[in-house]
């Protein structure tokens, strides 16, 4: 993890970064989702899920509205606005807007290939 990342002002780690760090350390592919897999509380999120759950890639699904501090803390450690987040092998890929793009184009299935994440060869 970059000693760097999540410092705010104040130079303080925050400590929800943390956990994060071990979801997608022990995770291969991780959402970051408002609801669950199961029952997501967001059309952007329920989007996300279903591109996975098509492609037949296995996930872990984080809700972030289980704690207010993940729900912020997801949003610094990435720099990125707003939720769902997917990270692969590490890597934050993107939204539900990248997400969906990179499904389109064929894109996603080729990272999955490249990272050696399981996935059904599917297209749009
Ligand atoms: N364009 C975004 C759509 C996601 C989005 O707008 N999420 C909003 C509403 S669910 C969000 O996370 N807002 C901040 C928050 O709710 O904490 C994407 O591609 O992922």
């Amino acid at each position: 993890m970059n000693p760097e990342r999540g410092k705010g002002e104040s130079g303080m780690s925050n400590p929800v970064f943390e956990r994060i760090q071990a979801e997608i350390n022990e995770n291969p592919v991780v959402l970051f989702m408002k609801g669950t897999a199961m029952f997501p509380q967001c059309g952007f999120s329920a989007r996300v899920v279903q591109i996975l759950t098509h492609m037949g890639v296995k996930f872990k699904a984080v809700n972030v509205l289980e704690d207010p501090s993940l729900r912020e803390g997801i949003k610094q450690f990435t720099n990125w606005p707003t939720i769902p987040q997917l990270y692969v092998k590490g890597e934050f890929v993107g939204g539900c807007d990248i997400v969906t793009e990179m499904f389109q184009s064929g894109e996603l299935g080729q990272l999955f290939a490249e990272k050696g994440v399981e996935h059904r060869p599917v297209t749009a």
